[in-house]
């Protein structure tokens, strides 16, 4: 029986939004990223001789369409870049609302990499470029806690690692769902209508070079403010990036959250950041979690610590 891998996904503190290269999904920009504990894909891949084409099961339902030609293309690569000659029968399950801006094909396709060459037993860094390679995003939930993607100019540059003495067990992400429905827009139409077409594109790539190196500060002094801070100030421009290009994901909840957090700053360390979707993220500490989510009793919402990197197990 093929093993079984998990994934958890990520949420970005500084924003991955912009490509260089399309195909290898090169970004324009380093991302940094907190690895949560409890939203995670599963996944095993079986080779099989006897199929002609590989075939993807996802939470127990036969995937067509685009959902299965996207997979298949990340297969043809591993075919090619590891020189594996069979077909696969893919099975995943995702803990995480698909499309919602929770970032599902980051720990689908860190998932995947992993899954489908395990018989290679690639390194960390190998792992990071092929997820990489299936959804951008995908690069940094390899690794546990917190990580830097750093943008590199090739393929054999641009990949994700652990931020060194960046052990934080009190930080936490608490998760208000807004809207749990698939997004608006892909990321990937949004990203590339923003790096083609916005007037603050440019701006967004300088100041998120800033913004790496001022959040990277703030982890190694365990300033939360510092690095609440910067966090919410990058989803901003993020987001004010592409609002210029006459888009958002923010719904009348979203920034109804936003407020909340907003009034709730002056007492507490509690900063909000938005992804593609309308769902709100909020980063704390383990000490105001409690008083946070007093003032979050209307919303849905779910505490994150951070969490590990992929793990392999046997099936039961
Ligand atoms: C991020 N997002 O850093 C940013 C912030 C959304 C907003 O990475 O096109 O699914 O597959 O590389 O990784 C979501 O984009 O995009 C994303 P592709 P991906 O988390």
């Amino acid at each position: 029986m093929a093993k079984i891998v998990r994934a958890n996904t990520n949420i970005a503190l500084i924003k991955y939004w912009g490509k260089a290269d399309e195909a290898l999904k090169i970004p324009t920009n380093s991302s940094l990223s907190m690895t949560l504990d409890n939203l995670y894909t599963e996944t095993s891949v079986d080779y099989q001789s006897e199929l002609s084409e590989d075939v993807f099961y996802l939470d127990g339902i036969q995937q067509t369409g685009k959902s299965l030609e996207r997979v298949q293309k990340f297969m043809d690569y591993v075919r090619k870049e590891y020189n594996v000659k069979e077909y696969a029968l893919i099975t995943s399950y995702n803990h995480v609302p698909s499309a919602a801006g929770l970032a599902s094909s980051a720990s689908a396709f860190a998932a995947l990499a992993k899954a489908s060459t395990l018989h290679l037993n690639l390194d960390d860094e190998a792992l990071s470029r092929l997820a990489r390679v299936g959804s951008g995003s995908a690069s940094r939930s390899v690794y546990e806690g917190l990580v830097e993607w750093e943008k590199g100019k090739d393929h054999e540059t641009s990949f994700a690692k652990p931020i060194p003495n960046s052990d934080w067990p009190e930080l936490r992400m608490v998760i208000c769902f807004v809207n749990e429905e698939k997004k608006k827009f892909s990321s990937g139409f949004a990203m590339q209508e923003t790096s083609q077409k916005s007037a603050y594109f440019d701006a967004w790539v300088k100041q998120s070079h800033e913004d790496i190196v001022t959040a990277k500060k703030a982890i190694e002094e365990k300033n939360l403010n510092k690095l609440g801070t910067v966090v919410q100030e990058n989803a901003l421009r993020m987001h004010a990036s592409l609002m210029a290009v006459n888009k958002w994901y923010f719904e009348p909840k979203t920034i109804e959250i936003m407020n909340i957090v907003e009034t709730l700053q002056a007492e507490i360390p509690v900063y909000f950041t938005m992804d593609a979707g309308p769902n709100v993220k909020i980063l704390t500490d383990e000490a105001h979690v409690d008083q946070l989510l007093n003032h979050l009793k209307e919303y849905k919402t779910m505490v994150c610590k951070t969490g590990k990197g992929l793990t392999v197990y046997d099936e039961l």
